[in-house]
């Protein structure tokens, strides 16, 4: 496979100005024929015509009304073009309907539909299907379905037709088309200078009644986006499509965001209080995109946290905006130290902005998306929220309608605050987890911090340069007061210190408030020290990670020296508990204990080998311990998940039944599920629903519980997820493999759908000790599985293949196992190029 380099970027040699397609729709034989307006490019030096295609059928082609034969490629072909001003047209077969990749246009149910980003266009029809080529477009369709659906704005349909005119220049991987029979939820919003703008939810009928919900958060992303960031809607109606098969959550077409249904359909029977927040959020970031994404684009795909760290970083201020900011925060970083840390850590780590690529689809990666993110929130808190605003003010006048860069970005910042941003660049080009050591010096009334920062080698790159780090630093003195609000230190150097002067008492510190940069501290304070700051710390976030690492200490010291649950944290964490002032979603947060996979990185790092039955027994003895010390507390926190009045997806209720379900998942350690048994009986939400299901699940019962289940939902596909992928989750150790292999007999397990794939073999992967199981089962099974997807569904495979990229942590025979089963992929024939560079790149 060949391997793509950001240096190597050159400019294409023409210029779209319009492009005119027609499709006649039909499964197996969909024509599409393109009319595309050219012309030379003046800032291009190579002027070669060469047009992206895949697995297309040319019928003809023809340059200015003269046929041509061009020479076809395996990735597109060549063609003489004019020194000038030029129409080329094209028309070409295709087979949606054997589409099972799922990347083009494929169907799903019956229902046709697109995704293009980041290279699926050219499975359409011939094009230069790269992002900084940017054009209008018109789009007819031809087809015996009810809703025919394309970009922008409608422009005219009659009886087995529409034709659709997007009037915004955009790339091709925003173009979409939807054909089907579908049913639309409708609304409409007035933006702030007054146009109507009409919205609708497409979903196949019988998913009416999950609408709602995914309109309510639309409308709210549209005012937040004009109130937050002055961005307005500029088309006159915007489209969701929900579809069953799809490769991840949803995609920003230009005024048609394609949403997998999972992403989007919700309903408070059938999603939990999760779902409603995850639904809340995507939507969100599709609509974001309009503005940073769509308006503003990549330049190429080496730049895409251009538009997806901005993205992730706005749905994220708006959650925090219409939900609970600490409790954003914290999911956010437990999110990143799940997903992001182990790529940072490991084979797969790679800068924000990558630098070589084979298949960009595998670099769409919490690296890009998170980390991406977290860099934006750094910019903005070194250059503070009035900075940032006028940054991003000048961002949108400077390059609305461009094909961006970082270097672009960067600028706007340099340029509207006046800060250099020479070193702050590294963020962007440095791979790997910055590593944070802490001393302290206390002397005359003056405290000194001394950090020093490093970044263990990477991938491609041994050695590292500091970075700019802003440090959030509060003090307290000794009774718990504040002595010293957050301030942000700036380290900039290997080895810096800080003084803080003219303080009566030695003062505790709490660092790195709020997460204020991606990075892993390495602190030496005691239990003592840390419940301190559990029972004071004035930052809810710290709050919480003074809590979090309490239960790591604690949990790391139970594996290495068999040592019993400390009594600082079951007494700190009590008295949070006991606090009604804490909002019950922060004190659910409290209860939640670092993931077997954190520990097992945690371990690694100290030199220990992880042993996953070691760890899953300190987890199982820790929340054991836990129940007990907090037993007379759990009965009155369960009671608040009953909540009056009519469910509410909203922060309030969730968090009070949140916390319910982490009090339920206590009390059946103590009473062997029977509670949880009624609980189960009574519920009348998902939520209720699932949470008792897990406890049951956990004690080893539920059996009833899982069978009832299925009457009730076999027919609804995304609460049939669930119930796969749950009884994987909380399978214990010994019977994970087993279970698995049962369900994938399972006639329900339809594995070419990448929701129903993930829920099981995603649950397997995230199972830690089942997953390290010492037979080495269950990495032969999820090996079997990839083998068997790849041929169909090369995407999906590829990104579970991370399930394999933690591999060298664990002991020799366990990493022999894993290689083996990695160098079985590797050998299967055809591996896809996704999947290919993957199972490479980890094996390293
Ligand atoms: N931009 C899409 C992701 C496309 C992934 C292509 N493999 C969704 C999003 O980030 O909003
Ligand atoms: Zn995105």
């Amino acid at each position: 496979p060949t391997t793509i380099y950001l240096k190597d970027y050159t400019p294409f040699g023409y210029i779209v100005d319009s492009v005119h397609l027609t499709f006649d729709l039909a499964p197996h034989a969909t024509r599409v024929k393109s009319r595309i307006s050219f012309r030379p490019n003046p800032e291009a030096t190579d002027t070669t015509f060469f047009l992206h295609g895949e697995n297309l059928r040319l019928i003809r082609a023809s340059i200015d009304g003269a046929e041509v034969t061009p020479e076809v490629t395996g990735g597109g072909l060549f063609a003489a073009a004019p020194a000038a001003p030029f129409v080329w047209e094209a028309e070409v077969e295709i087979d949606p309907a054997n589409n099972t990749a799922l990347e083009g246009l494929y169907m799903s149910n019956g229902m046709y539909c697109t995704q293009c980003e980041a290279e699926g266009f050219r499975k359409i029809t011939y094009y230069p299907d790269r992002p900084d080529v940017m054009s209008t477009f018109t789009v007819r369709i031809n087809g015996d379905l009810p809703v025919l659906l394309s970009n922008g704005n409608p422009t005219g349909s009659g009886e087995g037709w529409a034709e659709w005119t997007d009037p915004w220049p955009k790339p091709a991987y925003l173009f979409a088309l939807v054909a089907g029979d579908l049913l639309a939820h409708s609304d409409s919003y007035i933006t702030r200078s007054g146009r109507e703008v009409a919205l609708n939810l497409w979903v196949r009928p019988g998913d009416e009644g999950k609408c709602a919900f995914g309109m309510e958060a639309l409308k709210k992303s549209m005012k937040w986006d004009e109130d937050v960031y002055g961005r307005e809607y500029d088309l006159d109606v915007f489209n969701i499509v929900a579809v069953d098969d799809f490769n991840m959550g949803a995609m920003e077409n230009k005024g048609l965001n394609i949403f997998n249904s999972a992403a989007v359909l919700a309903s408070p029977e059938t999603s939990t209080d999760a779902n409603f927040e995850r639904i809340e959020a995507i939507i969100a970031h599709e609509y974001f995109h309009n503005w940073t994404g769509n308006r503003i684009t990549c330049r190429d795909w080496f730049q895409l946290c251009l538009k997806e760290g901005l993205t992730v970083f706005r749905d994220a201020q708006f959650t925090s905006d219409v939900r609970s900011a600490p409790v954003e925060r914290i999911r956010d970083v437990i999110d990143l130290r799940a997903r992001q840390f182990p790529e940072d850590n490991g084979p797969l780590s790679h800068p924000v902005r990558p630098e070589s690529f084979q298949e960009i689809n595998n670099f769409y990666t919490a690296t890009v998306y998170e980390k991406g993110a977290e860099v934006i929130g750094m910019l903005k808190r070194l250059v503070g929220d009035d900075g940032y605003a006028k940054a991003l003010d000048l961002y949108f006048d400077r390059h609305d309608g461009q094909a961006c860069t970082i270097e672009d970005w960067l600028k706007v910042f340099e340029d509207a605050t006046g800060r250099d941003l020479g070193q702050f660049q590294r963020w962007y080009s440095q791979a790997g987890t910055p590593r944070i050591k802490v001393e302290e010096a206390w002397a005359d009334g003056t405290y000194t911090l001394t950090l020093s920062q490093s970044t263990p080698p990477t991938p491609g790159q041994p050695q590292k340069h500091p970075q700019v780090i802003p440090v959030a630093v509060g003090l307290l003195g000794p009774n718990g007061d504040e002595v010293r609000p957050t301030e942000i230190l700036e380290l900039t150097e290997a080895r810096q210190s800080f003084t803080f002067q003219g303080l009566a008492a030695k003062p505790v510190p709490s660092i790195l408030r709020g997460f204020s940069a991606p990075v892993i501290l390495d602190q030496d304070s005691t239990p003592a020290q840390r419940a301190f700051l559990l029972a004071h710390d004035t930052d809810p976030f710290n709050r919480w990670e003074a809590g979090r690492s309490l239960a790591s200490d604690t949990l790391l010291k139970m594996v290495t020296q068999d040592a019993a649950p400390d009594a600082d944290y079951l007494d700190g964490l009590l008295a949070v508990l006991r606090d009604d002032g804490l909002d019950p979603a922060y004190r659910a947060l409290m209860l939640d204990l670092p993931s077997q996979s954190e520990l097992a990185a945690m371990l690694h790092d100290r030199g220990v080998t992880p042993d996953p039955m070691a760890i899953w027994t300190a987890v199982e003895t820790l929340r054991q311990a836990t129940a007990q010390h907090m037993q007379d507390v759990l009965p009155r926190l369960h009671s608040q998940s009953q909540v009056d009045g009519p469910y509410s997806p909203d922060a309030e209720q969730s968090g009070k039944r949140a916390l319910g379900s982490a009090a339920l998942a206590l009390i059946s350690r103590q009473d062997g599920g029977a509670q949880a048994a009624s609980e189960y009986a009574r519920a009348d939400n998902m939520t209720l629903q699932l949470s008792a299901l897990s406890c049951l699940l956990k004690a080893g019962k539920g059996e009833t519980e899982l069978a009832a289940y299925y009457d009730q939902w076999r027919d609804d596909r995304l609460v049939m997820d669930k119930w796969f992928g749950l009884q994987v989750a909380l399978a214990s150790p010994d019977r994970t493999p087993q279970i698995a292999r049962q369900l994938t007999q399972h006639a329900d397990f339809n594995w070419k759908n990448p929701n129903r794939f993930r829920a099981l073999m995603g649950s397997l992967a995230m199972n830690h000790a089942g997953f390290h199981h010492e037979s080495g089962a269950s990495y032969a099974l999820l090996a079997d599985w990839l083998i068997r997807l790849d041929p169909v569904n090369p995407q999906t495979t590829a990104r579970m293949c991370s399930a394999f990229q933690t591999w060298k942590r664990y002991d020799a025979g366990r990493q022999a196992m894993i290689r083996a089963q990695l160098e079985r992929i590797a050998s299967a024939p055809d591996l896809s190029r996704d999947t290919t560079e993957m199972i490479s790149r980890i094996l390293g």
